[in-house]
């Protein structure tokens, strides 16, 4: 990395089980194999007090309406902006375990108005890319712990994919569909390649927000 040159934001999203937590540390792992200054990210960040909050709605041990629990998502995010500015600004590529998509993808699938969901992220750094691990439900629902969470069902995920595929087609000059299906290390290699090449592109380019 050289001095002065920013880092990039990377995202990876995609329907529960899709392996996005285990591909963006193996991911962080590689780049820093190679050397590239980076740093793991995962939201929601249950650390903070909003987090805590929402492990507790997660966890079903809270009960919030789907506004408010949209805002404390979000809001969550807001919380990490300047980090993220700042680590980015730093030369530090950033690999994000979900993103202001998902917060968009879960409550319209509840039935809230996509606009009204996407409002409250912009100003938010826009990811230099978003890779988005697909995979039948079915087949994700094989995976492990599936069900335990509060949106593990089948019918909500099949809503959550197609909001994501809905996003997918509109932004396509961020967006990389990844076959979610191939093993971990296949994952890996399609996600590495793609990404060695964001981050040099990204150097050059100036910080976008959504
Ligand atoms: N949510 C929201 O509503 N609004 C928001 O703004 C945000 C989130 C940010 C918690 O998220 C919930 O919050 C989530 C969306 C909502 N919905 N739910 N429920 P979370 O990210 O904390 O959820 P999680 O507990 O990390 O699970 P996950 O994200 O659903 O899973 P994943 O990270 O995609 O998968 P994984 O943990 O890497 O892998 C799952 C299993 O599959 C595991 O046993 C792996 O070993 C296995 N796996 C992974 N890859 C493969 C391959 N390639 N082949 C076979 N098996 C694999
Ligand atoms: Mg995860």
């Amino acid at each position: 990395m050289q001095l002065g040159k920013r880092g990039a934001l990377i995202v990876l999203e995609g329907c529960d089980r899709s392996g996005k937590s285990s591909q963006s540390r193996l991911l962080f792992e590689f780049l820093c194999n190679r050397g590239v200054q980076a740093k793991h990210l995962v939201f929601p960040n249950r650390s903070s007090e909003i987090g805590g909050t929402i492990n507790a709605y997660l966890k079903n041990t809270r009960e919030l309406n789907d506004q408010v629990i949209h805002l404390l998502f979000t809001a969550n995010r807001w919380e990490f902006k300047k980090e993220i500015e700042d680590l980015l600004n730093a030369g530090t590529t950033l690999v994000v375990d979900r993103y202001s998509y998902s917060g968009v993808a879960y409550s319209v699938a509840k039935g809230l108005d996509f606009d009204w969901c996407m409002a409250p992220e912009k100003g938010l750094i826009r990811p230099d890319a978003v890779f988005y691990l697909k995979a039948p439900i079915e087949q994700l629902m094989q995976r492990g712990e599936f069900g335990e969470e509060r949106y593990e069902k089948k019918d909500f995920q099949l809503k959550v994919a197609s909001v994501f595929d809905r996003i997918c087609e509109n932004q396509q000059h961020i967006w990389h569909k990844i076959d979610a299906t191939q093993t971990q290390a296949l994952v890996l290699e399609d996600l590495s390649t793609k990404v060695l090449e964001v981050i040099e592109q990204a150097k050059d380019k100036p910080m976008k927000v959504l």
